[in-house]
């Protein structure tokens, strides 16, 4: 038998007989954790022959596709566990995901917790037998007629797509699967497992088609990582915006209003009047010009912008009313430039920067829409600086550090910067002018170098009309979504022929600035309420104080502290059930009130109220007066 040459990642080469399987070849290495290779960049079984000069890279649980195979092998070992439990079931697909695995089953009923329960102890006596896995070719129309008398009709299906030839299988202990693969060596390797939800799903995504039932699983290599899994997973759902905003009632989501067309409740709305307040006054302060502008108007504007020919997707259809085209904005900007286009500008009045609340649709495809973290009705922070050339940088690095500001405010902290570049290749998504783009990339990349902020670069994330600065964070489902951006543009001016008179006395066009700080209402909030887990600081509480009185008797007194209260501009209210203080108590913990104001027969005579803080625990009674004034303090302290 032949020698053949083996040359790993660093470099080092191996001679080994040829036929040697990548796994054993792993074994001499005496690498551990092996779970797969990369064959001439082919991911292949441990069992696969080498039988030529290869480069060869193993793969573990650590890399991505090492990950796939595990989970896929898990796949079918759930698929292998559901058949033996019943036999009726017929197989659909049964993917590795992101993270974990799922197989979709049609057994014409929706799978019980108890079921899965079973399936996953099922699959880790299955495990436990150490099978092996092997693969096997078979001629396609052998598998064709063992898929008709086992009545696997989706696999026939999947079959008939499939062009002549060979079609493999991956066998385990007489359970067999039609598959690419590669898969792991055996069953044994799978080590810990957990079933974690079951959900109808049509078949081929496609309603017409039967509803499967699909299983959704995840598996690790040792219990430790399962359980930390499992920790993440539950941190995720603990501090999900949709399930706290709907306990605190902060906003409603409902099919009889609209996809992605999210309803205010009045506490949500109390949180986001404060947030409008807050950063409208800053932007006077900071030399914004607010306005107001309409959400609907004629496509004309939308068509000189160009969102026309490259956002239309994401946009809501237009509609017709007496000859005119009438949309619904996805953007601000066309507005702010009309209203830049109303006056006269000279060099002295620039910057001009135009501010606006701006109410937007977008038609964001329902597989993505996220509680309020992406909608597709939304509100802006939005603004439009028009500018000189010259005052580009300048006016970059205010707005950042307008963003840094408010991000110490709201005690924002795991933000991380990307530069949003285009995809040159893109030529649909960007307005071309290679000119003006480089011109404008390499400014970004200039004011975040004086800024000495470090960033990572993304290829194809730029708006159409100009590159980004954004603001990345995390949200609880460990996706990074886009909270601010700062974007340049030189194009819109273009195609809006916009002007300014400069100290030449001649017309010269300026620069916009697009940039959103906090971000949309809907997507701040959202981010929000994860970062504080629903502990909204004081000064965003939407209820600061709740008055407690002990009895009745002590109700007039209530609501006289709440009058106190009021005068001071504290929000607050008072608990006027006749439940006892304890269950009062216990509510408004529940509710994450800052403040517990206890009232009884004591604090009614002395003009008191016991305070018990929700960070603090008890702080005895303190005088009304008193207590006041530690909550203006702490408001303004927005702490
Ligand atoms: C900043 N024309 C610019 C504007 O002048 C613009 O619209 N930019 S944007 O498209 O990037 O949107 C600004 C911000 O809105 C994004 O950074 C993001 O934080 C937020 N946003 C975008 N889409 C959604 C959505 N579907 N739901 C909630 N918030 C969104
Ligand atoms: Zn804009």
């Amino acid at each position: 038998m032949g020698l053949i040459q083996v040359t790993l990642p660093g470099g080092e080469s191996h001679e080994v007989p040829a036929g040697t399987s990548a796994g054993a070849l792993a074994e001499r290495l005496g690498l551990d954790g092996v779970l797969a290779a990369l064959v001439d960049g082919q991911l292949r079984d441990l069992r696969w022959p080498l039988e030529s000069d290869a480069r060869v890279e193993f793969v573990t649980f650590d890399d991505p596709a090492g990950r796939e195979v595990y989970w896929h092998s898990s796949s079918h070992l759930m698929a292998q566990a559901v058949k033996q439990l019943y036999p009726e079931a017929r197989l659909a697909i049964g993917p590795s995901i992101e993270e974990g695995f799922y197989y979709d089953f049609d057994i014409g009923r929706p799978f019980s917790p108890e079921d899965l329960e079973g399936i996953e102890a099922r699959m880790r006596e299955l495990a436990k037998a150490d099978q092996p896995i092997e693969r096997a070719e078979i001629p396609r129309e052998e598998a064709y007629q063992r898929f008709q008398e086992q009545g696997e009709v989706y696999k026939q299906e999947l079959l008939e797509e499939i062009p002549d030839g060979k079609v493999s299988f991956y066998g385990q202990d007489g359970f067999a699967d039609m598959c690419r693969g590669p898969h792991l060596l055996s069953t044994g390797a799978i080590r810990a497992i957990k079933l974690l939800a079951t959900s109808g799903a049509y078949w081929r995504g496609d309603e017409g088609r039967p509803m499967l039932q699909r299983i959704y699983g995840v598996s690790y290599p040792t219990q430790d990582q399962l359980d930390a899994h499992l920790h993440r997973l539950e941190e995720a759902r603990r501090r999900d915006h949709r399930r706290i905003g709907r306990e605190l009632r902060l906003f409603h989501l409902t099919p009889e209003v609209g996809q992605g067309l999210p309803l205010w409740l009045p506490k949500g709305a109390t949180i986001r009047r404060i947030i409008e307040r807050y950063i409208v006054d800053l932007e006077l302060a900071s030399g914004y010009d607010h306005v107001y502008s309409q959400e609907i108007a004629s496509s004309t504007l939308y068509k000189m912008s160009g969102h026309w020919d490259h956002y239309r997707d994401n946009m809501y259809p237009a509609m017709t009313l007496e000859n005119e085209e009438l949309v619904l904005r996805p953007m601000n900007c066309p507005r702010h430039i009309m209203v830049y286009m109303h006056d006269q500008h000279s060099y002295r009045d620039l910057p001009v920067r135009i501010a606006e609340l701006g109410k937007v649709f977008r038609y964001e495809r329902s597989g993505v829409l996220t509680g309020l973290h992406r909608v597709r009705g939304m509100t802006m922070n939005d603004a439009h600086v028009f500018c000189r050339v010259d005052q580009i940088k300048d006016e970059i690095v205010g707005v950042v550090r307008l963003i840094q500001r408010v991000y110490a405010d709201f005690q924002i902290t795991n933000g991380w910067y990307q530069l949003s570049l285009r995809d040159p290749a893109d030529r649909a998504k960007f307005i071309q002018n290679d000119a003006l783009w480089d011109q404008a990339e390499g400014m970004l990349r200039d004011a975040l170098a004086e800024l000495g902020i470090a960033f990572k670069e993304a290829k194809g994330e730029a708006a159409f009309y100009g590159p980004k600065i954004d603001v990345q964070v995390p949200t609880a489902s460990g996706k990074d979504e886009t909270l601010s951006t700062v974007q340049l543009d030189f194009l819109l001016p273009e195609r809006f022929s916009l002007e300014y008179i400069g100290e030449d006395g001649r017309a010269h066009r300026p620069v916009m600035i697009h940039r959103a700080v906090t971000s949309t209402m809907e997507r701040w909030v959202a981010f929000l309420i994860e970062t504080y887990e629903g502990r909204f600081p004081l000064w965003l509480s939407p209820e600061q104080a709740r008055i407690l009185p002990i009895a009745d008797r002590h109700a007039a007194y209530a609501r006289a502290v709440l009058a106190q209260m009021a005068a001071a501009g504290v929000r607050a209210s008072v608990d006027g059930t006749n439940q006892r203080i304890s269950y009062k108590i216990r509510q408004a913990q529940v509710e994450q009130i800052p403040y517990m104001l206890i009232v009884g027969d004591k604090e009614a005579a002395s003009g008191a109220v016991a305070v018990r803080s929700r960070s603090e625990g008890d702080l005895g009674p303190i005088p009304v007066a008193e207590f006041l004034e530690r909550v203006v303090a702490e408001v303004a302290a927005k702490t």
